[in-house]
């Protein structure tokens, strides 16, 4: 979503719910998961190839347009899904040992990000490239955005330690491309999903929001 809102094209949202998918939904999804972008009468899935197949066919381009450049970023891009579970087990993590054991996990990959980000930004700007919004920007902001959330009740203080991510995420989560990209009711989302899985954090959530 954040790649079309970036692309400023019209388009329509479909939100699926996790458990409850409807059939016509699992009918033209092959793995029945989301994202899926149906154009004309193609559906396209997994979020890679989707945000490849938008940035081919609309402007503006948002991968570099140097290829090394490019197969770097596109390289980030792939590394978004173990760092999103790594966050996430820390996230959901059931109780406070276990917690505390999946924190290590997540501080180790975003040291990654900061080594990227502190090498080759150089304050140039806070999005991944520099001053513009980019597709890894785009990969890795609902990721970043949770901490945005979680951070004023669970205290996690993991960005401290990142004040280069720390500043990517506060990059990211002003822009409104980014910002308004998010559900009104995403926070209730949120806290909802941290209650179903169990997560040790709901406790901080259904406390204080
Ligand atoms: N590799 C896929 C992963 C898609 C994915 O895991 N989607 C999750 C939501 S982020 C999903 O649909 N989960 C519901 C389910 O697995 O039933 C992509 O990047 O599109």
């Amino acid at each position: 979503m954040i790649v079309l809102r970036a692309k400023n094209v019209e388009f329509e949202v479909t939100h699926i719910t996790a458990d409850n998918k409807p059939d016509w939904f699992l009918e033209v999804s092959p793995h029945g998961k989301v994202p899926l972008l149906m154009v004309d009468q193609e559906v396209l899935f997994e979020s890679n190839a989707i945000v490849e197949f938008l940035d081919e066919t609309i402007k503006p381009r948002l991968h570099p347009e140097d290829p090394i450049k490019r197969a770097e970023n596109r390289a980030w891009t792939d590394f978004v899904p173990s760092f999103a579970s790594t966050l996430n087990s820390y996230l959901y993590a059931p109780n406070l040992q276990d917690q505390q054991s999946k924190k290590s996990g997540a501080q180790k990959v975003l040291l990654k990000l900061e080594e990227r980000l502190q090498k080759n930004n150089k304050k140039e700007g806070t999005y991944f490239n520099g001053k513009t919004l980019s597709i890894v920007d785009a990969a890795y902001a609902p990721f970043l955005m949770r901490f945005t959330i979680v951070e004023p009740f669970c205290k996690t203080g993991i960005m401290e330690k990142f004040p280069y991510v720390e500043e990517w995420r506060k990059t990211l989560i002003k822009s409104p491309i980014v910002k308004d990209s998010l559900p009104e009711n995403f926070m209730e989302l949120f806290k909802k999903n941290l209650l179903k899985r169990g997560a040790y954090f709901a406790k901080e959530f259904t406390n204080k929001v």
